[in-house]
């Protein structure tokens, strides 16, 4: 089962909105390659995994409990880079009729700006689609419950991920985009560490074939400050039972021979806040007349039902999910 955090594993850095580029982003999240796709696939193949070769299953559960992040980090994204984007910035108002008002069309980027799904479908918000807008299909998953044929078929998916972004890092020089796809680039290359020594582990000897593809986004500025950071050497386990057997492959020289030492930290991630998303009274969201807002913020200022130590064990606002769930102090 999952626990989550209100946080996010990276820092969404401030810019400007750009709906181009949280167009082009989508690629990264409901592509063929994206983020849906590798939290799916990993998922699968650990939940229907079969023997006992347990790291090897800690490994793939691991990765895919990551990906959950790395969706919510890259949905997180795109719809900040598209709030505002249709550059009506109108303050909150008690006039919800306000925004297309005398005529204005607030909304009227959506007509020659990326696509037109994020503001007539959407909120401003990320779709579960491609950059062409082809919605994100199952099919791409590939789990064929043969262990060598899967690490072998996720380093091709790290690695075809890792290229699309670095493409997409090449389309962009907005900050709020760059940070996150340089994020993803380094840890697309923890993967690809990641599978490419389970399947050393096996066997194979990768002599000088990896990193594929040979991109060198180390000249990127935001991705070499990462790497220096070690951040590609890096694999949380995310497993709270303390039984987790990644380290058993996720250890020692990497397998690029780029002198990496990889590692399993302890803890898991400190995570980053997640940035508030506005009213958005131009799309109707969240759509709540002044008596239902009324009501909305009488339940928000309510007394919590369940109070601190009691059956939740809940313990503060800033209480991890580990003392949460097992009640044990941190
Ligand atoms: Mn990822």
């Amino acid at each position: 089962m999952f626990f989550s955090v209100q946080k996010l594993i990276n820092e969404i850095v401030p810019d400007e909105p750009d709906p181009a580029a949280a167009n082009a982003l989508q690629e990264g999240l409901g592509g063929q390659f994206g983020e849906m796709r590798t939290m799916m696939q990993y998922l699968f193949q650990s939940f229907n995994f079969r023997g006992n070769a347990q790291p090897y299953k800690d490994l793939l559960h691991s990765i895919g409990t990551e990906e959950i992040a790395h969706v919510e980090l890259l949905a997180t994204t795109i719809a900040t880079l598209l709030d505002g984007a249709p550059g009506y910035n109108g303050k909150a108002s008690d006039d919800l009729d306000a925004p297309a008002a005398g005529g204005a069309t607030p909304l009227e980027t959506a007509l020659s700006n990326g696509n037109i799904h994020h503001f007539l479908v959407g909120a401003q918000g990320a779709l579960p689609v491609d950059s062409a807008g082809n919605p994100w299909s199952g099919s791409y998953v590939y789990n064929s419950g043969n262990l060598p044929l899967d690490l072998i078929y996720n380093l091709m998916l790290e690695s075809t991920g890792r290229l699309q972004k670095c493409r997409l890092y090449e389309m962009t020089a907005n900050k709020t985009a760059r940070a996150t796809i340089a994020y993803l680039i380094v840890r697309d290359q923890a993967h690809e560490n990641a599978f490419a020594k389970a399947l050393e582990t096996l066997g194979v000897d990768w002599g000088k074939l990896l990193p594929i593809p040979k991109t060198h986004a180390e000249k990127y500025p935001e991705v070499k400050v990462l790497l220096e950071a070690g951040v590609h050497e890096k694999q949380y386990h995310f497993d709270i039972s303390g039984q987790s057997q990644l380290s058993k492959i996720f250890s020692g020289p990497g397998p690029m021979h780029d002198g990496a030492t990889l590692s399993v930290p302890e803890d898991p991630p400190q995570g980053f806040p997640v940035p508030p998303a506005r009213e958005r009274f131009e799309e109707f969201a969240p759509g709540l007349d002044k008596e239902l807002l009324e009501h909305v913020q009488e339940i928000a200022e309510s007394e919590l039902a369940v109070t601190p130590g009691g059956a939740a064990g809940a313990s503060g606002p800033d209480a991890g999910p580990v003392s949460k769930v097992t009640g044990k102090a941190t």
